[in-house]
């Protein structure tokens, strides 16, 4: 409880937060399909390196950190650990990059609406962001192929192929 009060005195006195989100947004999920994903700018105000660490969040059975890697030519996706932000800096998670993975949802995530996500970072804060939907087109990359985590059900996939 004290830490808490502690936490919550020293975030009130701070201009700026460790771990200032902008432009947060979830990709909108077609009727039935598993998976979706968040996307953000983090700027990192600080002169001390910060991590996303976690992210959870109601609407589905599963939140992961993810990356996404070239692998001859293909775009796979990778679960990462952490997703740091250098001090002084920021890190965008976009379509193609890092991202946040929902997985099971269970809703469909439309366009226009609102979905709260929370973010766990590696000096213990966290942020609870009400995060609109949005409809992202699918990506193309230079090979001209779709990503995998475009189709429904590309995960499972992906796995099964390890
Ligand atoms: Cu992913």
């Amino acid at each position: 409880m004290k830490k808490i009060l502690v936490l919550m005195a020293s975030l009130l006195a701070l201009p700026v937060m460790a771990g200032e989100v902008s432009n947060p947004y979830l990709r909108a999920s077609a009727p039935g399909a598993p998976n979706s994903a968040g996307f953000m700018v983090i700027s990192n105000p600080t002169d001390q390196e910060l991590a996303l660490v976690r992210a959870e969040a109601d609407l589905a059975k599963k939140v992961e950190l993810h990356n996404h890697v070239n692998d001859n030519g293909v775009m796979r996706m990778r679960q990462v650990e952490k997703i740091v932000i250098p001090a002084n800096g920021q890190v965008e998670l976009k379509p193609g990059g890092f991202h946040v993975m929902i997985m099971g949802l269970n809703k469909q995530l439309k366009p226009g609406e609102q979905e709260s996500l929370t973010l766990h970072f590696s000096d213990g804060s966290s942020q609870t962001l009400n995060v609109p939907v949005k409809k992202v087109q699918p990506m193309m990359h230079a090979g001209g192929n779709k990503m995998q985590h475009d189709m429904a059900g590309g995960m499972k996939k992906e796995m099964h192929k390890h």
